[in-house]
């Protein structure tokens, strides 16, 4: 098996390479000025039209896209195709009760697999490798973004989804997966359940995981390899780039390699929007050059990270960006599941019962992500039978679960107990101590 998936491109002489990406960004800049109306609104506010866009260094001359512009236009506001063009969609959360929508033309389900496939052949995962897929299937990019790149690399696909843990145990020694893929937290959920179950490392054929959708540490990458006998490989993606697929680590676990001929990758300073050097952190963003149904510009993905162009020893010549290990705003990823404090507060206003003073507690209880929130009744309820504090409780819980799509529990704690804020109010307790920094 060759080391690449895409040789040329995977180690295009970097001039070559940012002569390509210069060509496409331009290309790009032209069909999403004469086929979006907001990206052409945008522009003229900025005084830039797409004669101005020649090559990458243009690039800063460009408005940055946030979450907002793609809710603002919801659903398929910023899609650059026609929606008969569209083959499939999917969504992530966003920051109210609006999920965040992506599309994907038959090209660009190609370029994503493609991607994906980079990414395996990244972690020498090829056609000989049996590839159990449990990240979520569904509006989530996670289980049919890994599943199109092992169908292309050749492997052979188990596509399980979450969920049902013993039975992910059962199926991945039945079928002898060498390959998992999942979230991190998840991977290690599946290693105590096997413990419990009497099932060793041994049992498994895995060789190889392929983990990413929330941050995770270098000691849960150590801890995961040690319980299930695998090399642990980080892969990074969003929904609004592609899905997984657009960053990866090597076999050299040196950082992750940005497929860089598919997307261009800057950091900023996340409070001026000032681009920051290669080696200094801040806010990753990312503009997509070869999308045709959803080709963002300068999108900010509020994810921290530090970029590098320095060689490395695997040969690929793309940009690399460090493990991401936290965001510049209150997003929290619970169970691989994006979650806003903004979306819990949308449901707590339509109850007069309660205030909107919460506090969200974030745990990890045998692996798992466990969420309690606690919210403050309001005095008319205060004094009521507990009964009838226990009813509420569980009207919240209900909507706030179908809400987000997660498990939650909720508890009524007496008005004025939740600290005030003078500043920017804190929402979120999250004891999970992923990072030791
Ligand atoms: O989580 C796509 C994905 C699926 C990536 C499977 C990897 C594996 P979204 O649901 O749109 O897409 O969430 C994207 O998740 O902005 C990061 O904050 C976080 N994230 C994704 N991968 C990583 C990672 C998918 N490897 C958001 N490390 C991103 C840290 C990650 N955070």
């Amino acid at each position: 098996m060759s080391l690449y998936w895409n040789a040329r491109m995977e180690t295009l002489d970097r001039e070559e390479l940012r002569k390509i990406q210069g060509e496409r960004l331009k290309a790009t800049i032209k069909r999403v000025y004469e086929n979006v109306p907001y990206y052409a609104e945008k522009m003229r506010k900025a005084g830039v039209t797409p004669e101005d866009i020649n090559s990458v260094e243009d690039l800063r001359k460009l408005p940055f896209t946030t979450k907002a512009d793609l809710r603002d236009n919801y659903p398929f506001g910023t899609f650059a195709v026609p929606l008969n063009e569209v083959v499939r969609v999917h969504a992530s959360s966003g920051t109210t009760g609006k999920p965040t929508v992506v599309g994907y033309t038959k090209n660009d389900i190609q370029t994503w697999a493609e991607c994906v496939a980079r990414c395996l052949y990244c972690a020498g995962v090829g056609k000989d490798d049996i590839v159990h897929v449990a990240y979520g299937y569904g509006l989530f990019t996670g289980g049919l973004g890994l599943h199109y790149g092992a169908e292309m690399v050749g492997a052979t696909v188990i596509p399980v989804s979450g969920g049902n843990t013993a039975r992910q145990i059962q199926l991945l020694k039945d079928f002898g997966a060498t390959v998992l893929c999942c979230t991190p937290s998840y991977a290690l959920y599946i290693a105590d359940e096997m413990a419990s179950a009497g099932i060793k490392k041994e049992d498994l054929e895995l060789r190889v995981g392929i983990f990413g959708a929330e941050p995770w540490s270098e000691e849960m990458k150590a801890q995961i390899k040690q319980r299930l006998g695998l090399k642990a490989y980080d892969i990074y993606g969003l929904s609004e780039i592609l899905g997984p697929g657009v960053s990866m680590n090597c076999e050299c676990q040196n950082d992750l390699h940005i497929v860089s001929d598919h997307f261009i990758a800057e950091i900023i300073d996340p409070e001026t929007g000032e681009v920051l050097p290669d080696g200094e952190k801040g806010e990753l963003v990312f503009t997509c050059i070869t999308k045709e149904a959803l080709p963002l510009i300068r999108y900010r993905t509020r994810d921290l990270s530090v970029l590098t162009n320095e060689p490395c020893a695997c040969g690929r010549t793309g940009t690399r960006m460090k493990k991401v290990t936290g965001r510049s705003d209150d997003m929290i990823i619970i169970r691989g599941v994006n979650v806003f404090p903004s979306q819990i507060e949308s449901v707590l206003l339509k109850y007069s019962e309660v205030e909107p003073h919460y506090m969200i507690y974030v745990d990890r209880v045998n692996h798992l992500d466990v969420m309690e929130i606690h919210i403050e009744m309001n005095q008319s309820i205060f004094s009521d039978k507990i009964k009838n504090i226990e009813s509420i409780e569980r009207k919240i819980r209900h909507e706030i679960e179908s809400t987000l799509g997660i498990s939650t529990s909720i508890k009524l704690v007496e008005p004025k107990s939740i600290q005030r804020s003078e500043g920017k109010a804190k929402r979120v307790a999250d004891r999970r101590k992923i990072f030791n920094s």
